[in-house]
């Protein structure tokens, strides 16, 4: 079992990395058919695949449609990962709702998937916002849903500047007391988030979950 599972993660990753979609989907049931946790398929096919092309993209050994393909066929498996994750956290009671988004100017929402459908299983109410989201568009949705906790995700360095105007723009439409604030993505850090005024910073997703229950003073049973 364990020879054909890690024969089964290897080959999901390198069809990943070669952006094939229909592949990838086939050998995610595999695996969750031999009974392998989802989790383990997210983080040892995944991530590591679109990793390791991205690391190659920096060293011009791929091109960055071999990433967009790659991109893609992740989402593929990933749709039929989440029911699996979320249905094995499950909990009764919604423990609070948070709003998600990648901040305006970023399309990279990768990590920020990841982060919804860890805060679902953990039992939180998720509202994706989607990418490419306007300060405007976070003031909106924090009066329009109401959220215990509002998460902006930014990759790049020069849109992670948009966290700060978010948090700006919640502070001139008073609504900045009405929500707590994470941020995260692969260039910010905790002394950024500091420094913009957000309440907590992850540097990833399962942090992320104990960030926004310890905001919200949720404790683990
Ligand atoms: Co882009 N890209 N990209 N890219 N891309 C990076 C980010 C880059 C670091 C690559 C590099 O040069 N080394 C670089 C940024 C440099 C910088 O600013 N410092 C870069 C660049 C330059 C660009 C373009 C400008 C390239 C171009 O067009 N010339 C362009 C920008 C487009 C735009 O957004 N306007 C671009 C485009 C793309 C693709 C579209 C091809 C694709 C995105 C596809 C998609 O997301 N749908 C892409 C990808 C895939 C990457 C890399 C290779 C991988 C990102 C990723 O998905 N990581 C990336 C290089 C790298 O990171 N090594 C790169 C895996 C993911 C699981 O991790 O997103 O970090 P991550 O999320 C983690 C944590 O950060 C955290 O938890 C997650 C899960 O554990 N986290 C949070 C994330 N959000 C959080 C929110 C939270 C809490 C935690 O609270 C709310």
């Amino acid at each position: 079992m364990s020879n054909s599972k890690d024969e089964l993660l290897s080959k999901l990753k390198s069809v990943i990395a070669d952006g094939d979609s229909d592949q990838a989907i086939e050998l995610v049931r595999q695996l969750l058919n031999l009974g392998v946790n989802p989790l383990e398929i997210l983080e040892k096919a995944l991530v590591t695949a679109i990793l390791e092309v991205g690391n190659k993209w920096v060293k011009n050994e791929a091109f960055i449609s071999d990433i967009i393909l790659a991109a893609d066929a992740m989402k593929a498996a990933m749709e039929i990962l989440k029911p699996e994750i979320v249905k094995r956290g499950q909990s009764i009671k919604k423990l609070g709702r948070v709003v998600l988004g990648t901040v305006e100017g970023d399309i990279h929402d990768i990590g920020k998937n990841i982060v919804a459908i860890m805060l679902e299983a953990a039992g939180f109410e998720v509202i994706d916002l989607g990418v490419d989201v306007s300060p405007e568009k976070f003031v909106e949705a924090v009066k329009q849903y109401q959220p215990d906790v509002l998460g902006m995700s930014a990759l790049l360095t020069t849109t992670m500047l948009k966290q700060k105007e978010t948090i700006k723009a919640l502070e001139k439409a008073n609504l900045r007391n009405r929500v707590k604030i994470i941020i995260g993505g692969a260039p910010t850090t905790e002394e950024w988030a500091k420094e913009i005024g957000a309440d907590g910073w992850a540097p990833d997703a399962i942090t992320a979950v104990e960030v926004v229950k310890k905001l919200l003073g949720i404790k683990d049973k």
